[in-house]
C-alpha cells in the first residue's frame, strides 16, 4: 500500500492523478499547508524539504519527495504512463522542463499576480511574460500532436500528467487558454479522463476543473 501525503495544490494534484490513473488503492495523509503542518517532524523524516506531496511505499520501503522523482517511480513500478525507446527520453525532457520551468514560474505568477497584486510590479510583469513564453513553447510542442511525448501524435505519460495541474490553474494565472488551442485542446483531452476529476479531488473538493 503507498501512502500519499498531499494537499489541494498543482504538485499534490500531479500525484493523486497518477495514482488515480494506475486505479491502485492508496492512503491519503492531508498536510495541512496552510496550517503549517509540512514543518510536522514526522513529515520531514519523509520530505526533508518540507513540501508536499510525498510518498511512502510499504510494499518496498521507498519514500520520496520530489514530484518528478515520485511520477518516475511510479510509472517505473507499474510499467505505465511512461514511453520506451527514444521517445523515453523526450517524455523525461519535458517532465524536467516542468520540474524546472513550468511549475516553479506558474508558482512565481501566483505568489505575485494572484495574491500579492500592486506590490511589486517588475515581478508580476517578468512572471507574467514568462508564464505566457512557457504556454507558447509547449503550445507550439502540441502542434500536430495529443501528447507532448510518444511516437506519432503521442501518448499520455507522466510528462502530460505533471504539467496539468499547472495549466489547471490558467485562471490565477490570467491567461485565457484560448489565445494556445493546441494546449486547450491538450488541456480538454486530459480533464475529459475520469481519473483526473477524481485525482484533482484529493485529499478535497475545493473548486471544479477550470474550462477554458
Ligand atoms: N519541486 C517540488 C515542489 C513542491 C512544492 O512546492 N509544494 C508546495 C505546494 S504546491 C508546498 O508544499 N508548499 C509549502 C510551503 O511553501 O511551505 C515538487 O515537485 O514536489
Amino acid at each position: 500500500m503507498i501512502d500519499l501525503y498531499t494537499w489541494t495544490t498543482p504538485n499534490g494534484r500531479k500525484v493523486s492523478i497518477m495514482l488515480e490513473e494506475l486505479g491502485i488503492e492508496y492512503n491519503v495523509i492531508p498536510i495541512n499547508i496552510s496550517k503549517d503542518e509540512q514543518f510536522a517532524p514526522d513529515f520531514l523524516k519523509i520530505a526533508p524539504n518540507n513540501r508536499i506531496p510525498a510518498i511512502v511505499d510499504h510494499e518496498t520501503g521507498v519514500h520520496l519527495m520530489e514530484t518528478g522523482a515520485i511520477m518516475m517511480y511510479l510509472a517505473d513500478k507499474y510499467n505505465k504512463f511512461k514511453v520506451d525507446g527514444p521517445e523515453h527520453w523526450r517524455m523525461v525532457e519535458w517532465l524536467m522542463w516542468q520540474m524546472g520551468g513550468l511549475g516553479p514560474m506558474l508558482g512565481q505568477v501566483h505568489h505575485f499576480v494572484k495574491y500579492n497584486a500592486g506590490k511589486a510590479e517588475y515581478a508580476e510583469q517578468r512572471y507574467s511574460n514568462e508564464a505566457k513564453r512557457l504556454y507558447k513553447v509547449l503550445n507550439t510542442r502540441l502542434e500536430g500532436r495529443d501528447f507532448v511525448a510518444g511516437v506519432d501524435r503521442g501518448e499520455y505519460t507522466i510528462a502530460d500528467m505533471a504539467m496539468f495541474p499547472w495549466i489547471a490553474r490558467h485562471d490565477w494565472q490570467q491567461i485565457d487558454l484560448n489565445d494556445f488551442p493546441n494546449l486547450r485542446d491538450w488541456y480538454l483531452r486530459i480533464v475529459e479522463r475520469p481519473a483526473t476529476k477524481r485525482g484533482y479531488d484529493i485529499p478535497k473538493y475545493v473548486t471544479d476543473i477550470p474550462m477554458p
